[in-house]
């Protein structure tokens, strides 16, 4: 079978007139920066990348090296290449303006440059989330502001997840297509065109540690799921948590499944624990994608208007039954 490059995926997608000539170029840039973070995270103890970095991110959590190499990578990568506004990181608090002496294009990037890091000295999967929204006209120099559009607005977002391969899911508004990257080569070649979600599953996943900080729908819909074909839902299920959101979502994304990280007791002073506008946005947009569901609980998460850069949300994503489901036990008195 004709292997395809990313490349010309996003050329035949340019062809067909769904991406720009810009918007192309921004996701190839992005999947280069991915490429290079792969070989970092690959080398593991070899490269002296493990461990702390000895900083702390604007979420005040401890940076890993591995945190701090990846946002490099991502923010000089996309500076020069004239394709962007502005960028946001989960690890910078304020936004990234491009550089003097290099153009401006009409994108804002957002992303999550290393998403489950607390699981890289562990060995466990981890990912890079992005988001891809267009610049307000006449907003030459983009403020905090300019990023805070709904996620219906995205144009793109996808997500690498560094597993046993490195693989890149990307969506521009078309489906969902998975790529895995070719070590030899270098190159991402496209091995899962439109990725859907059963709308039905019996694999859920959330942290049953917070048990006893959820609400009372979230309490419910989840002792359904454990009590099984003796309880209302009639059929036995399965949990899987590997604390990395990406890891989690591309499972849901290749078989399907339930992923929720909702409104806590533990979490409801910061309005959630999983960031709205480069976690929550981009990850629902996939899925919406592949034909799953994405809420917090409330509302769709792709309708929530935000606040601010760093704004935290409840996630409950997948499988667009069950989804519907617990959206469904929310709004019961
Ligand atoms: P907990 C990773 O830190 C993350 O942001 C998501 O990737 C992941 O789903 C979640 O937090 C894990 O949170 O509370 O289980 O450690």
């Amino acid at each position: 079978m004709r292997r395809v490059t990313l490349t010309q995926f996003l050329i035949e997608q340019q062809r067909a007139g769904r991406i720009t000539a810009d918007l192309r170029l921004l996701i190839e840039v992005v999947a280069r920066a991915v490429k290079a973070i792969s070989v970092n995270i690959s080398k593991g103890a070899l490269a002296g990348v493990l461990g702390e970095a000895g900083t702390d991110n604007v979420q005040g959590e401890a940076q890993k090296k591995l945190d701090v190499i990846a946002n490099e990578i991502l923010l000089q990568a996309n500076e020069w290449g004239g394709h962007l506004a502005a960028m946001a990181s989960e690890e910078v608090e304020t936004v990234h303006q491009i550089p003097f002496d290099y153009p401006k294009g009409g994108f804002l990037l957002l992303f999550d440059p290393l998403d489950g890091s607390s699981n890289i000295d562990v060995n466990i999967s981890v990912g890079t989330i992005f988001s891809v929204l267009r610049n307000p006209p006449g907003e030459a120099e983009p403020t905090e502001g300019s990023f805070l559009q709904p996620g219906r607005e995205q144009v793109a977002a996808g997500y690498a997840v560094y597993g046993p391969s490195t693989q890149f899911i990307l969506t521009v508004g078309k489906g969902v297509h998975g790529f895995t990257l070719d070590r030899e080569m270098g190159s991402f070649i496209y091995t899962q065109p439109y990725l859907t979600i059963p709308a039905d599953t019996h694999e859920f996943a959330i942290n049953a540690s917070n048990a006893r900080f959820w609400e009372a729908p979230v309490k419910r819909y989840v002792d359904e799921m454990v009590e099984g074909k003796a309880g209302p839902l009639g059929k036995d299920y399965n949990m899987r948590w590997v604390a990395s959101m990406v890891a989690d979502v591309h499972r849901i994304l290749t078989r399907g499944g339930v992923f929720m990280y909702p409104m806590d007791e533990k979490c409801r002073h910061q309005g959630g624990k999983l960031r709205l506008m480069y976690e929550a946005n981009p990850m629902a947009m996939l899925v919406e994608q592949a034909g799953g569901a994405a809420t917090t609980g409330r509302e769709r998460i792709l309708d929530v208007q935000p606040l601010k850069l760093h704004q935290r949300v409840p996630v409950i994503l997948g499988s667009k039954n069950e989804v519907e489901r617990v959206t469904g036990y929310h709004r019961e008195p």
